[in-house]
């Protein structure tokens, strides 16, 4: 598991050569926006259930064959999997965050996630929709204006957009 940091330092000792003063100068410029990003975790962390069973609700008032008999996220046992599910990859997410680095998510969460999903013939393009629609609730959540000291957040935003793309290509 790498943070922005340690995966500099992979990447330089990968090369044999020193830090450099543009990974440097971009390191800088991560920590002296950290407050941004501690918030942005906090924010989604706490409102981590609100985000989850809101997606979950839309997803199975877009795709109600889900919650059918025979649905895949029909029967209590299957709904609360499902819900574990979209649970334990926002958690991931909220980790690489933290980091700054998606390595946490990629080795932990979604190696094989794919093929895991397949195994149990849970279709996995719903899966990622279910991602996208906790992205958007996420993203509003953490860049939210009010009650915040106000500040330029795109960059900051841009990059919490990538780890969910990242998990629902990983899956969808
Ligand atoms: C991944 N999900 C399920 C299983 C595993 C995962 C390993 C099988 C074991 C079990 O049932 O607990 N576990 C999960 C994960 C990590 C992990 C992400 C990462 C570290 O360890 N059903 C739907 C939706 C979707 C869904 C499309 C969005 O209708 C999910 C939620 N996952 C779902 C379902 C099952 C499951 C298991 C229904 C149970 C499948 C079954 O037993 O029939």
């Amino acid at each position: 598991m790498f943070d922005a940091f340690t995966k500099v330092v992979a990447q330089a000792d990968a090369r044999g050569e020193f830090i450099n003063a543009g990974q440097i100068d971009a390191l800088a410029a991560m920590v002296s926006e950290s407050n941004k990003r501690m918030d942005a975790v906090n924010r989604i962390t706490s409102n981590a259930s609100k985000i989850v069973t809101n997606a979950a609700r839309d997803l199975f008032e877009a795709q109600p064959a889900l919650t059918a008999p025979g649905g895949n996220a029909y029967t209590s046992r299957r709904m609360a999997a499902c819900l574990r599910d979209m649970d334990i990859i926002l958690r991931y997410i909220t980790y690489a965050i933290f980091n700054g680095d998606a390595s946490v998510l990629e080795d932990r969460c979604l190696n094989g996630l794919r093929e895991t999903y397949l195994a149990l013939g849970v279709p996995g393009n719903s899966v990622a929709e279910g991602v996208r629609k906790m992205k958007a609730a996420a993203i509003a959540i953490a860049n939210d204006r009010n009650g915040i000291t106000q500040g330029d957040c795109s960059a900051l935003i841009s990059e919490i957009g990538t780890y969910f793309d990242r998990a629902a290509a990983a899956v969808g």
